[in-house]
């Protein structure tokens, strides 16, 4: 077992994030460690995906940018199944650049991202100004950001020295910084959420470069805290039930972690 610490001692840390602590709780409640990947490409499909499997998930993650007919009517609609369900919204916007730039992609345009997504994601390429640019939109309204230390995909070029200045980057700015999108455990600091994609039930990938693990490998051997499932999902004939499937499978390997 990689971790002792269970995800409510930790949402009681004292230097925890207050939104990543909200989230700790939602996953120990709902004894759920799954957020479904909802890459969906209309409103109606997502909203109904978001109601059917609200009471599974512990996070939603959305791809804003591939609705066809995204709409301020549609985001509020979502918060309010997210409410409902008690689970949290996760844009998937993988913001890369400078900091002023970054600072209205997430404020404004069309999806005015911070005004419903709790928690964001960005690659650090850019160095820490990304951070402080979303941060500047972000923080007062109560928002995380996660930061791609790793990714899933073949011949990723986030490996090593990158990596690892990604975590100490995350490491500077904690008041922000929640965690990460990671393939295993980067730092031994509890306050950080590690969340993974590229997960299905049977490992293998797709034909353009998605490369999966299990539920079992990600939470159990690799120490990550939150698998990110969408196609395992989506694809399936019951996405309910295959929903239950990796509910379960994800949170019977986290309680083995713990020695349980
Ligand atoms: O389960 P899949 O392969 O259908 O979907 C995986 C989801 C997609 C990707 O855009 C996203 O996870 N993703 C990410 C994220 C979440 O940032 C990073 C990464 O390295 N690999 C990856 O697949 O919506």
């Amino acid at each position: 077992p990689k971790r002792t610490l269970s995800y409510a001692d930790r949402a009681e840390l004292p230097k925890m994030h207050p939104l990543a602590s909200k989230l700790l709780k939602i996953m120990e409640e709902k004894e759920s460690n799954l957020c479904v990947s909802a890459d969906m490409t209309s409103n109606k499909e997502l909203l109904q995906l978001a109601e059917s499997l609200g009471s599974k998930i512990c996070m939603l993650k959305t791809h804003c940018d591939i609705l066809k007919d995204f709409s301020e009517e549609f985001s509020q609609k979502l918060q309010a199944v997210a409410e409902r369900h008690n689970f949290l919204i996760f844009e998937d916007r993988k913001f890369a650049d400078i900091g002023n730039t970054v600072k209205h992609q997430y404020e404004g345009g069309v999806f005015r991202i911070s005004s419903w997504s709790h928690i964001v994601n960005a690659h650090a390429v850019p160095g820490p100004g990304v951070v402080k640019g979303l941060r500047a939109v972000g923080k007062p309204l109560g928002r995380g950001c996660l930061l791609i230390a790793q990714m899933s995909s073949q011949g990723s070029l986030a490996t090593g020295e990158y990596t690892q200045a990604v975590v100490k980057m995350a490491e500077e700015n904690p008041d922000f910084v929640i965690g990460f999108i990671c393939g295993s455990k980067m730092t031994e600091k509890p306050e950080f959420l590690h969340m993974t994609p590229g997960v299905q039930i049977k490992a293998g990938g797709d034909l353009m470069g998605q490369q999966y693990t299990t539920p079992e490998d990600v939470i159990y051997n690799k120490g990550s805290d939150v698998i990110i499932v969408g196609r395992g999902i989506l694809e399936a004939s019951d996405r309910l039930e295959a929903a239950e499937s990796y509910r379960k499978s994800g949170w019977d390997a986290y309680k083995r972690r713990l020695g349980q």
